[in-house]
């Protein structure tokens, strides 16, 4: 029987930069999660007969959202749901199941890296046919719905039993009951030449965050690969992360970032996030940037069978550093700048026109899902390693020998009032006319400007990405909001200093960007604004 319920909009169902992410008692509020998946079916269209994929992070609540998809899919018409055991999926390998499966789309339930728990955070995303995030016109869409919305519909009937593979009915639908892993695990088999990184010999530490991530890193790094029981840390995917931010930076990933640092260090260290999707890399001794991760990545992916033909292009986000631009102009492929957000690479990548794709929030991908894919990045600097026959270090030096440096930081000054990250963005972007020319110690400004994107493909523009202001000689500092907290605002303060070859190549990264941080400071009034001295996350 399938059941109509009367509802009532909520006023802050917007999705951020990567869908629906709130409180898990936000979600929890009577009809909530519902009114939200209901306006992403009433604005797709296509339903009847056709394939949705659902799966999540495992998150606190991953379940309990999972029935109710399944049972309101059934009411939507869908002919078929395809569920990861468990309710698990991770976010690259939901990308890829839709793309397999030839999926209408795919509720990714998910708040990648924040934690999870009765009192954190939740999230729902809708993917597109092509794997990926459902693009701006499509959210703009939704969020319209969600403002009108005045009912919803769901089967009614008992739970589906998700840990069993297999089929069941519901209403007339089939829910197939997938492995999470098998498909991924053969996807990146295909990419990787995984009898080189076997016949390497390396040691690694891979800490999966006791997220998603686990069960793929353990097949795939353990059993497929060969490497030791046990490389893969915190590897069983809990409801609240055991309690920690599943977010790979130096700050939350501080156990393996000190292993790597110590005399103890294997050869590579790695960590993803919640959902799978991000990945931190540091070699013995070493850590590589996010950002200098993508350009390294797009300078020896040919060594990759994957990607023995070359790249297309490489794409990154605008507060990206703009190592992998240099690396695109030597291999005399196109460069890309789009704002922050996956979604925005997805018409480049559909197009054919970027292979490689990048941002600085520690992500990286290709072509082969929609999605950035933390594991697939860790594959492909083993690739890179057993390939060369080199270490983390020595790759990473001798990039720069060739490119020369692009030292970076992100500041990020969390849980600000809203209306004072407001006004500092304000006076920011009133201030805009007036900066180029000025200096700031050693620094001029070079030109100033609110970053916009018209899409190649469609010609669509998105305006107001950040503020940018540009130095003379390639020193920039980008201001912008983050669309992913779900508690005040969060301010990001893009810091970056290019040195060339010939130029200070291993100098303390703090060291090289102080004045600019200085710069940041002048330029924006953070302290006058938030009251706050320092930021609370230095990546
Ligand atoms: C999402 C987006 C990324 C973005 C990141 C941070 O990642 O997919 O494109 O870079 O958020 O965004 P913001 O700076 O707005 O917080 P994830 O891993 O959170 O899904």
């Amino acid at each position: 029987m399938i059941r109509t319920v009367p509802t009532q909009p909520f006023s802050d169902q917007k999705p951020g930069t990567s869908g629906l992410r709130k409180k898990v008692k936000v979600f929890q509020q009577p009809n909530y999660a519902e009114n939200f998946i209901q306006s992403v079916f009433d604005v797709v269209e296509g339903k009847e007969g056709s394939t949705l994929v659902i799966g999540g992070d495992g998150r606190y609540l991953n379940r309990t959202v999972i029935q109710t998809a399944i049972r309101m899919a059934a009411a939507a018409g869908f002919a078929r749901v395809v569920v990861g055991q468990g309710g698990i999926l991770s976010t690259p390998a939901a990308s890829h199941l839709i793309r397999r499966r030839g999926a209408l789309g795919g509720l990714v339930l998910s708040a990648s890296h924040n934690p999870g728990g009765p009192d954190e955070d939740f999230g729902i995303k809708y993917n597109v046919a092509n794997g990926g995030p459902a693009p701006e016109k499509v959210t703009e869409a939704i969020h319209a719905r969600t403002l009108s919305i005045t009912e919803w519909h769901a089967a009614s009937g008992p739970d589906v039993d998700l840990d069993t593979l297999g089929e069941v009915t519901v209403e007339g639908m089939t829910v197939e009951i997938v492995d999470p892993v098998a498909d991924y695990a053969a996807l990146m088999e295909s990419l990787f030449d995984f009898d080189a990184i076997r016949a390497a010999g390396l040691t690694i530490a891979f800490d999966a965050m006791s997220a998603v991530t686990g069960p793929y890193a353990t097949e795939i790094l353990e059993r497929r690969l060969g490497f030791a029981p046990g490389t893969v840390r915190n590897g069983v995917p809990l409801e609240d992360f055991g309690g920690h931010h599943p977010d790979p930076n130096l700050v939350h990933a501080r156990d393996l970032y000190d292993l790597m640092m110590s005399a103890d260090a294997p050869d590579f260290g790695a960590a993803s996030d919640g959902d799978g999707d991000r990945n931190l890399i540091i070699g013995r001794g070493r850590f590589v940037t996010p950002s200098d991760s993508l350009a390294m990545l797009a300078a020896n992916a040919h060594l990759a069978p994957g990607y023995a033909a070359g790249l297309n292009g490489i794409a990154r986000s605008m507060p990206t550093s703009a190592a992998a631009d240099r690396v695109a102009a030597a291999l005399g492929i196109p460069a890309f700048e789009t704002p922050t957000g996956w979604k925005f690479f997805g018409n480049l990548l559909d197009a054919g026109m970027a292979t490689i794709c990048g941002e600085e929030s520690a992500g990286t991908g290709s072509d082969h899902v929609r999605e950035k894919d933390g594991l697939w990045a860790v594959l492909l600097w083993l690739n890179m390693l057993a390939a060369t026959g080199k270490s983390v270090d020595e790759i990473a030096r001798d990039h720069w020998a060739r490119f020369g440096r692009n030292y970076y930081a992100r500041h990020d000054y969390e849980g600000v009032d809203s209306a004072a990250a407001d006004a500092l963005m304000a006076a920011l972007r009133a201030d805009l006319p007036v900066l180029p020319g000025r200096r700031y110690g050693p620094l001029t400004v070079a030109a100033a400007d609110d970053f916009a994107y018209r899409d190649p493909t469609d010609d669509s523009v998105s305006a107001n990405q950040g503020v940018r202001v540009l130095f003379d000689g390639g020193s920039r500092v980008v201001f912008r909001l983050s669309g992913t907290g779900t508690s005040g605002a969060t301010l990001r303060v893009y810091l970056e200093r290019y040195e060339p070859a010939d130029g200070y190549l291993d100098t303390d990264t703090g060291t090289m960007l102080a004045d600019i941080v200085a710069a940041a400071e002048e330029i924006a009034g953070i302290a006058r604004h938030t009251g706050r001295t320092r930021p609370d996350v230095v990546t």
